[in-house]
């Protein structure tokens, strides 16, 4: 089966994520906007589409199922940042691999959290940088995209999925519970029931369910997936980048009247997680593969 890579590549000819840096000839605008961008290590960048307006931004720690720690996440925020400052383009794309779109937070990287880190640092701050774009960024899904994962895909504004996408919550099953808007966005796509079945139970739904749910708007074969998501943003690109940025705000304030403060208190929820012995025990267990003892502590 094709790779991700090798889809665009050929759909796409040269150039495409050959290098952490983007540097297509076609575009002289685009070369000088990034020359100066920095080398990025868990993602990679591209200009794509047949004229060059679509940013895509692959996901790029496959040994980990592209397990969104802080440093990955901070290159997002900055790629999708300049993405929507660069006049070029009209449309953003965030794909992982055929594997996984990203497996959720990292778990290694939060286990030893504190409470106190968490507020300290304002854990999970770099998610704004997504939130905040103005144009249209849409998820190619492929693969896992569970926890943190599922919830990227979700604060993208389009959720495009392969036939062997999953999704789920499984926060639960490591003692905490979502922390980047699952349980804010989710009810939201799918409604109460199914989001609380989703979140109280950690299982996974496959990319049929989703799209039946509402929570995915198409779905393809894996390897047709990007090329589709492409064309989706190439159509995007069609319009006015002004009337398209008004129409996703627009489409928004259905979504995010009332949101911000149920975002607030589920951050305070995911934060305190990190004050139970649960939480420690569900993390500790995944990384030293077995089994958690749950505590109710
Ligand atoms: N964090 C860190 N490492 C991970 C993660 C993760 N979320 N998921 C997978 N990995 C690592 C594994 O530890 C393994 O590493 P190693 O080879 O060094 O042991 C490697 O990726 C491959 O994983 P598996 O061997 O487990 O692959 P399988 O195909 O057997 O299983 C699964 C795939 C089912 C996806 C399994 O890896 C899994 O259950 N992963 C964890 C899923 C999960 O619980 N996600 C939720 C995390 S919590 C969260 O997202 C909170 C959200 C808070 C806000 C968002 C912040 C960014």
């Amino acid at each position: 089966m094709a790779s991700v890579r090798s889809v665009t590549r050929f759909l796409l000819g040269k150039n495409i994520f050959n290098n952490n840096l983007v540097a297509p000839t076609s575009n002289a605008n685009f070369v000088k906007f990034y020359s100066a961008a920095p080398a990025y290590e868990n993602i990679k960048i591209d200009v794509v589409g047949s004229k060059k307006n679509v940013g895509l931004i692959q996901l790029n720690r496959p040994k980990a199922l592209n397990a969104l720690c802080k440093p990955l996440f901070v290159e997002l925020g900055k790629a999708v940042t300049d993405f929507d400052s660069d006049n070029s383009i009209s449309a953003i794309i965030i794909t992982g691999n055929e594997k996984a779109f990203a497996a959720g937070a990292d778990i290694k990287e939060m286990q030893n959290n504190t409470y106190s880190d968490n507020v300290r640092a304002g854990f999970l701050r770099e998610w704004e940088d997504i939130s905040n774009c103005g144009k249209p960024i849409i998820a190619a899904v492929n693969g896992f995209a569970l926890g943190g994962g599922c919830e990227l895909a979700m604060l993208c504004d389009i959720i495009y999925a392969g036939e062997k996408a999953k999704f789920g919550q499984p926060e639960i099953n490591i003692g905490t519970i979502p922390g980047a808007g699952g349980t804010q966005r989710l009810p939201r796509y799918v409604g109460k029931s199914k989001a609380m079945e989703i979140v109280l139970t950690g299982n996974f739904i496959d990319a049929y369910e989703a799209e039946k749910m509402g929570l995915v708007s198409r779905v393809f074969p894996v390897e047709k997936l990007l090329e589709e998501t492409i064309k989706l943003a190439e159509r995007i690109g069609t319009h006015s980048p002004l009337i398209v940025k008004l129409a996703k705000q627009a489409v928004n304030q259905a979504y995010e009247t009332q949101l911000k403060a149920g975002l607030q208190f589920e951050k305070s929820i995911f934060y305190g997680t990190f004050a139970t012995a649960d939480r420690r025990e569900g993390m500790t267990a995944f990384v030293e593969k077995r089994s958690p003892n749950f505590k109710n502590e």
